[in-house]
């Protein structure tokens, strides 16, 4: 029984964005608001391929049925594909999976792919990580309606590298993933695969994430109240399309490609048998040498290339696992559900019966069994999981050692850049609940004189969280140490916001809500890979008291290409990005997909 909701507890429901008007949220898929953006000046671009292409390829997303959990299929949002012309392996299927097949291309081919867009919704496709034109990058700007097509032309520039593609649909991109549309892009070229790596059945994706299921199979999604802030968490882990993912292998190394696919999980990966975890490759392909880790975290959008030998496992169960972590979740999160667990209310990581969360639930809006109730069965963000099992029951005929050195890797320099001594900024901040870049929400074709980028230049960016932190003036934010005039995108946004501008009362003064829902973010930037130069940990103090910070921080690799990097609370994070070849909107976001759909997210433009 509940007496009383104590303050803290109110203002977490509070934060979270519940309490006054709260929207139940239908079952997947929710009808999703009409952007009255007219895209009439951006008709389609055919791009100029100059030639015909070495692979063409029909893409189509479309509603179907699958099985995964025993019993009824699940209703899934998925891709399918066909090789029309060219090289009939550029695709692998994956049966009885919403997963969307595999592309394999090589660098240097030339390709065309006409997504036929079948679903009951407006939709366009980006592939993530891979460096084309930014009419062929899937902006939103592009998407298409139902029944129609949009073809894709452009030339593999990238190095060998695990890439994904996936929705960049506006305020749709989140809701569409999770419905299942997703799948991996691999790019292969001649030295990668002249080097003594494991391959075909030795070389397996890893692609992970967690879902939420109704009783009778379905998946259940919700980016109202609380997965409207921290994004949505899902109450089993998938891998591969899969839940209960155990794959037995032989005796060998394997080369494992990690892709975190869920929406906003963040993962801390480590082996069950204490072996450390050795990283070969990131986002962009391998590294120059194999980095080892206790543990790994991959928040949303990112890939990592794992080496495991399971020499002398023979006969063992090792496990992937999640580990605990904190400090990546609003500090009102992290209470609750330490309060939460600490009333015995856990049961597998999951809310239970509802408890007091249920009956508190009740109280407030009158319906226990609502959407808030689904979302709280979650496996809590930083509690301990089973990602995936291998069971070692074959005895290899051959194995690999691991090299010393894998690929010569070109080093981004601060000198080479257009702007060493101004970086970029990419600030992260927020209006009420919302968060906000430069203190901006996105515009479908806006881009800021600091957004905007000339062509075939290096450019030095600066990440970090300004939440309006005081002893500043309003409109300025500090730099790299130095105070930067942000005039025309921060004033007055950033301070003593009273009301979101949804019309709902906040915490009583920015800086109060800045703390309730400050957290980590994943941000992805479109166009092509950034080199991470420098990772500047929390000061602990003001704003950020760096809580936490020690439990994930053992656990990133920065090293080689990126395009997705986890941001802490109250870190800074320099990286070195090229804006090479083409002209254009390209954008750049938070990977926590609920974030991106509630607009934290901007163009760059490249002129
Ligand atoms: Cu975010």
């Amino acid at each position: 029984m509940i007496d009383k909701i104590d303050l803290k507890r109110r203002r977490l429901l509070q934060a979270m964005g519940i309490g006054t008007a709260f929207l139940a949220a239908p079952v997947f898929p929710a009808v999703l608001k009409k952007d009255a953006f007219k895209k009439d000046a951006f008709k389609q671009v055919r791009p100029q391929l100059g030639s015909t292409p070495d692979v063409e390829i029909d893409l189509i997303a479309r509603v179907d049925h699958v099985p995964i959990l025993p019993g009824a299929t699940t209703r899934v949002w998925r891709y399918e594909a066909s090789v029309v012309k060219g090289d009939p392996k550029a695709v692998i299927p994956l049966k009885d999976n919403y997963l969307g097949p595999i592309f394999k291309f090589k660098t240097g081919q030339k390709v065309r792919i006409r997504l036929h867009n079948r679903l009951p919704q407006e939709h366009i496709t980006h592939w993530h990580g891979v460096h084309v034109p930014a009419e062929m990058d899937g902006h939103p700007l592009y998407q298409v309606s139902s029944g129609q097509t949009y073809i894709y032309e452009f030339e593999i520039k990238n190095r060998a590298s695990t890439n994904w593609y996936h929705p960049h649909s506006h305020h749709a991109t989140a809701a569409q993933a999770y419905a299942g549309l997703a799948g991996l892009f691999i790019v292969e070229d001649e030295e990668e695969q002249s080097l003594p790596l494991p391959r075909g059945e030795y070389d397996l994706p890893i692609v992970i994430q967690d879902r939420t299921f109704t009783q009778d199979n379905q998946f259940w999604y919700t980016n109202q109240g609380p997965a409207g802030v921290i994004g949505f968490l899902g109450e089993r882990i998938l891998v591969n399309g899969k839940p209960d993912f155990t794959l037995e292998v032989e005796d060998r190394a394997y080369r494992f490609r990690l892709l975190n696919g869920s929406n906003s999980r963040i993962y801390k990966l480590a082996w069950s048998d204490g072996e450390p975890i050795t990283v070969i490759g990131s986002d962009g392909g391998l590294l120059d040498k194999p980095v080892t880790r206790p543990y790994l975290v991959i928040s949303p959008g990112e890939r990592y290339e794992l080496w495991r030998d399971f020499k002398g496992a023979k006969g063992r169960e090792i496990v992937l696992e999640s580990l605990e972590y904190s400090g990546v979740m609003p500090l009102m999160y992290e209470q609750h559900m330490r309060m939460m667990a600490g009333h015995g209310q856990m049961r597998h990581g999951m809310m239970g019966n509802m408890g007091n969360m249920g009956e508190m639930m009740s109280m407030m809006m009158g319906d226990g069994m609502g959407a808030m109730a689904m979302f709280m069965r979650h496996i809590p963000a930083g509690s301990r999981f089973t990602v995936a099992r291998f069971r070692v029951t074959r005895s290899a005929k051959d194995t690999l050692e691991l090299p010393d050195k894998l690929r010569r890797l070109p080093r981004y320099r601060v000198e080479d850049t257009a702007n060493s001594a101004h970086p970029r900024p990419v600030a992260i901040g927020n209006r009420g609940r919302r968060f906000t870049l430069n203190g901006r929400s996105f515009e479908m074709a806006e881009a800021l004189p600091e957004e905007t980028i000339p062509i075939n230049t290096m450019q030095l960016l600066e990440i970090f969280h300004f939440h309006g932190e005081g002893g500043m003036d309003h409109g300025q934010m500090v730099l790299g140490g130095n105070v930067q005039a942000m005039d025309h995108n921060t004033g007055g946004h950033q301070q003593g916001m009273g009301m979101d501008h949804s019309g709902m009362m906040g915490m009583g003064g920015g800086m109060e809500m800045a703390q309730m829902i400050d957290m980590a973010h994943p941000m992805h930037f479109h166009g092509e890979y950034f080199q991470i130069i420098e990772r500047i940990p929390p000061t602990g103090h003001g704003l950020h008291s760096g809580a936490g910070y020690e439990t994930v921080k053992d656990g990133f690799v920065d090293a080689g290409f990126k395009d997705t990097v986890l941001i802490m609370p109250g870190e800074r994070i320099r990286l070195i990005m090229p804006f090479r070849d083409y002209k254009g909107l390209y954008v750049y976001h938070c990977h926590n997909l609920e974030h991106e759909d509630a607009d934290m997210m901007r163009n760059f433009k490249v002129v």
